[in-house]
């Protein structure tokens, strides 16, 4: 049986867009199911009739439904060992769901200064000082991939893997809020940017005409 992922608007959920970005970029195949968000209560009643959360993106594999943006990516992981999504060295791993939970739990600040919204003309905006902290601190956090594991491949750890899922939509919140950063920084940008499942992403967002208030950005 097929896996489903329910998904929230391309050009908005940030959320959805991790899991989704793990599974296409290492060509797993899952059905789609996208259901707008905060259009009201019938759009809500879809969701919660495919988890309690009441919230996307959750991931539907027979009787398992696995909800949260990182499990599912956990869940994954497990269930598709040859897409290597976490490092093998156990030092990287770790690292890496090191920098996987600090980018799930934090950044507070940008993420709300920063929403992801596709459409937005690209326009900078003055952040906060939290928020330049965050900014500062995701910078930190690439360059110190880039400079120990660079040399196995363009991503943090190398090849696309779980790390690069969970850091996606902050390429997208640095690239449309003008955020300026250091060139190494830049370069990750670059090439998440022309990984062929992140442009599908886009495209897909882009192409969507329904604008959502609660969402709409400075
Ligand atoms: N921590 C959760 C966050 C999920 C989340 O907040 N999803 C938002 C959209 S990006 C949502 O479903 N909102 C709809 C609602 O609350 O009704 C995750 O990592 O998946």
């Amino acid at each position: 049986m097929a896996l489903k992922l329910v998904i929230g608007n391309k050009n908005y959920s940030s959320w959805s867009m991790r899991p989704w970005l793990a599974l296409r970029a290492n060509d797993i195949a899952f059905e789609e199911i996208f259901i707008p968000l905060y259009t009201g209560d019938a759009d809500k009643k879809r969701i919660l009739s495919f988890t309690h959360s009441g919230k996307v993106p959750a991931l539907i594999d027979g009787d398992v439904t696995v909800w949260d943006s990182l499990a599912i990516i956990e869940y994954v992981a497990e269930r598709f060992p040859e897409a290597r999504l976490w490092p093998e060295d156990r030092a990287r791993r770790a690292h890496a769901r090191s920098i996987s939970s600090e980018m799930h739990s934090g950044f507070m600040a940008l993420r709300n200064e920063c929403g992801m919204n596709l459409h937005r003309p690209v326009r900078a905006i003055a952040l906060s000082d939290d928020a330049r902290a965050n900014v500062a601190r995701i910078e930190q956090i690439w360059i110190e991939c880039r400079a120990r594991y660079g040399e196995l491949g363009p991503f943090l750890f190398g090849t696309f893997g779980a790390a690069d899922a969970m850091f996606a939509p902050v390429v997208h919140r640095f690239r449309g809020y003008a955020i300026p950063v250091a060139p190494q920084a830049r370069a990750y940008m670059d090439t998440m940017m022309a990984l062929p499942a992140f442009r599908d992403w886009t495209n897909a967002g882009l192409a969507e005409t329904l604008v959502i208030d609660k969402l709409e950005t400075v």
